[in-house]
């Protein structure tokens, strides 16, 4: 027996604005510990507690982790499986494609893939095999942020060039609109936020402990944000903030929003948003003064007019300036290596254009496809867990179990969605293979290197790909692509100037030396080339014109408005069948507003049921004024079958297209609750 102790540098690749450098402690050939990489900029010391308990717990653990290929045995949802090879299931898969794409054709094929892994290859390279093949994509945004990315290129032309994190030591303000690091990017909310001095304001209709630990925390009403932005900007023009000689030269479309502003005094603002007039004046002075960064949250924008929301928002630095100068700037999400951010293909590839090729299908229409047999005839779910993570579980439930719907799921674990497949393929982790990560706030790539080989049978997406490839007899040179010349490619594309062999003993590397002040140069990717408040586009689109001061409605007959985002224990779904983060997450609730609470005659460890008209669900209750009154916080994405009603919020939350990008509004839900005696 050895006795070697060994430290290899990678990455984690989950879908967090962290990023985080990872060390993995061997001992005698095997991972004896994996942990933070404290001399990494963005972790800084221990990984956050989900992943420092599943990466050491549930991804090391054989008996949890898919090992071989499997084939169903019994009824669909019924998780009855049997053992078969990789060859006999890439036949399988092979055959049944062939088989859809001469009957029905191959843009019957659905597949759909997300966050499960964003390192390059992995979360990439399989979409060349369906491109390739003619298969229908699910747009995977359209789960999570799609709104805001069709708001933000409407009015800037980009929406993946935010502020490079490393210019706050300029700023004088950080504004949080709808988004909760504490949760999401723990390591960005422990050191970075804190460390430059700037003042911390947060929009939030939750006092999250981003919120609590914030300068200033303004609890507006879910869906009011856009009358709260044209409340500030009225602020900001009465007391001469703007900045005039910027509008003048890059902003185009300002004295048509003007009457708008002009209407929306903050009394008003008030009123409809719930913020007090003087936060609102004080917020509008800290932030139009400035060098000020905005940080627009994904939370914000699933909401019913979420895209509006965003084109409101982004009046804030377009008409004060603050922007392209150092310490001031918008970030949504920054696309680090230059392909298109989370759904950019790998450097160097391009989709190919089909004359008829089928268009890109928003997740909202799913859970009614599902269940219409011509529509979709092969479900091929890779990198998510769609049973867990999107709205409308019921009607999705429902769709999965039909017969003759051939679902192939792809996981490194036996998922809600990985029970109603006919085959599923086993995954191996980000632990067993090498990729390159692009971080999407700091400016950052990391090497991801492989620390053991694949548990069990199973393979790294990119490589079961390449097999299917090659059992269909595909012809196309792009599909066997190695993974040592994709990684070679990405990191050129980067501007890093390491090596891939320096990458991975170093373990990250910064894009640019020096933060990068985006937009300096003034011109924006938009038909004017200026930052297009008014926009032809949109309004060519079927859009408005212009940003508008909206508020969502109050719902009525009794119902009450539901916001379901980020568990600080869960990374969406992943980690939900951990044992020790289901020990820590406890029994699923629902945080409710004293007033509401006793509104409703409910206390404090009472029982509820949540229902509408797609499905109810049990819950403790906890009542709190961190939330506002009115509205219900339940966290997102349990494993349905690892609690007793078999679901998780998701079973109520609607599945209706933003305003733009055909996007989730699932805080948009409304509920009635009633007490289980
Ligand atoms: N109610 C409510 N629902 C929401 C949201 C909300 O705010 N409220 N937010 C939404 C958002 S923002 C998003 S992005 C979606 C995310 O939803 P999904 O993208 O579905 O994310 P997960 O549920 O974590 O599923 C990822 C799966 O990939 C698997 N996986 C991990 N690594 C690999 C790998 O290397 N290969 C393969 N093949 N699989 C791997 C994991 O085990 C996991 O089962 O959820 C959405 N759902
Ligand atoms: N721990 C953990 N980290 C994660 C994830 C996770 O599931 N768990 N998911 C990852 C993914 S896929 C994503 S997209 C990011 C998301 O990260 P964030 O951008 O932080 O998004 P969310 O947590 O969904 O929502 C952020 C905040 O939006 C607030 N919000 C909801 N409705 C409104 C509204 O109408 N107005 C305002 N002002 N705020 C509102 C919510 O209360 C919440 O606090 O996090 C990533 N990181
Ligand atoms: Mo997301």
């Amino acid at each position: 027996m050895t006795n070697d102790e060994q430290w290899i540098k990678t990455t984690c690749p989950r879908d967090c604005y962290d990023g985080c450098g990872i060390i993995v402690h061997k001992r005698n050939g095997e991972i004896f510990k994996v942990k933070g990489n404290r001399d990494h900029p963005s972790t800084r010391g221990p990984l956050c507690a989900k992943c420092a308990v599943s990466y050491n717990g549930v991804w090391l653990d054989e008996n949890a982790r898919l090992l071989y290929p499997l084939k169903r045995s019994g009824n669909k949802g019924g998780g009855e499986f049997e053992r078969i090879s990789w060859d006999e299931a890439l036949a399988e898969i092979a055959q049944r494609f062939a088989d859809i794409n001469h009957l029905h054709g191959a843009d019957r094929i659905y597949q759909t893939h997300y966050t499960g892994t964003c390192s390059v290859i992995a979360g990439e390279f399989p979409k060349r095999f369906f491109d390739h093949i003619g298969a229908t994509e699910v747009n995977p945004d359209t789960v999570c942020n799609a709104a805001g990315h069709a708001a933000l290129k409407y009015v800037f032309g980009d929406s993946v060039a935010g502020f490079d994190p490393r210019t706050a030591r300029d700023s004088e303000c950080i504004l949080i609109w709808g988004a909760n690091p504490a949760h999401c990017g723990p390591h960005v909310h422990k050191h970075w936020l804190r460390e430059h001095g700037a003042k911390v304001i947060v929009i939030d209709p939750v006092r999250t402990d981003t919120a609590a630990s914030a300068d200033l925390h303004l609890q507006v009403r879910p869906g009011a944000d856009a009358a709260l932005a044209f409340a500030m900007l009225h602020v900001m023009r009465r007391e001469a903030l703007v900045d005039e000689n910027y509008i003048k030269d890059h902003v185009q479309g300002y004295e048509e929003v003007l009457p708008s502003i002009e209407c929306c005094a903050p009394e008003w603002g008030e009123a409809v948003t719930g913020v007090p007039v003087t936060l609102i004046e004080q917020v509008a002075r800290l932030y139009a003064r400035g060098p000020s960064l905005l940080w627009l949250g994904q939370g914000l924008q699933r909401q019913p007019r979420g895209g509006n929301v965003f084109r409101a928002c982004a009046m804030l630095p377009a008409l004060t300036g603050n922007i392209g100068k150092p310490g001031a700037g918008f970030y949504y999400l920054n696309d680090t290596i230059g392909i298109g951010g989370r759904g950019g293909g790998a450097p160097g590839y391009e989709k190919p254009r089909f004359n008829d090729g089928p268009a890109l299908v928003s997740q909202m229409d799913i859970p009614d496809l599902l269940q219409d047999p011509a529509a979709i005839r092969s479900y091929v779910v890779w990198n998510c867990n769609p049973l867990a993570s999107n709205p409308n579980q019921a009607l999705m439930r429902q769709g999965l179990a039909r017969e003759e719907l051939f679902t192939v799921v792809i996981d490194c674990f036996m998922t809600d969605t990985a029970d109603y497949a006919d085959i599923v393929l086993p995954a191996a982790s980000f632990l067993e293979f090498d990729d390159v990560c692009a971080s999407y706030f700091h400016l950052m790539i990391g090497a991801q290197v492989q620390c053991r080989k694949p548990m069990g049978e199973s393979l790294p997406n990119q490589e079961i790909f390449r097999r299917l490839a090659r059992v269909m007899g595909l012809q196309e040179s792009t599909l066997y692509e190695d993974d040592r010349s994709i990684i070679e490619r990405t990191l050129r594309a980067s501007g890093v100037r390491e090596t891939w062999q320096e990458l991975t003993e170093q373990g990250w590397a910064h894009v640019a030396d020096e933060p990068l002040i985006l937009w300096a140069e003034g011109r924006f990717a938009t038909p004017s080339g200026k930052i297009e408040i008014a926009s032809e586009r949109a309004e060519a689109d079927g859009l408005p014109r212009l940003p508008q001061a909206t508020v969502d409605a109050e719902p009525a007959d009794g119902k009450l408005r539901l916001i379901s985002p980020a568990a600080e224990w869960l990374m969406n779904s992943s980690f939900g069948n951990d044992r020790r983060v289901i020990k820590m997450m406890g029994p699923a609730t629902v945080t409710c507003h004293p007033e509401t609470a006793s509104g409703l005659g409910i206390g404090d460890g009472d029982r509820v049921r949540l229902s509408n008209e797609l499905g109810e669900l049990a819950l403790t209750v906890c009542v709190s004024d961190m939330i506002t009154p009115g509205a219900l916080l339940v966290y997102k994405s349990r494993w349905p079958k690892m609690e007793k009603s078999r679901a998780n919020v998701n079973v109520l939350c609607v599945a209706r297209k933003t305003d733009m990008g055909e996007s989730t509004s699932v805080h948009a839900t409304e509920v009635t609750v009633s007490r289980i005696d």
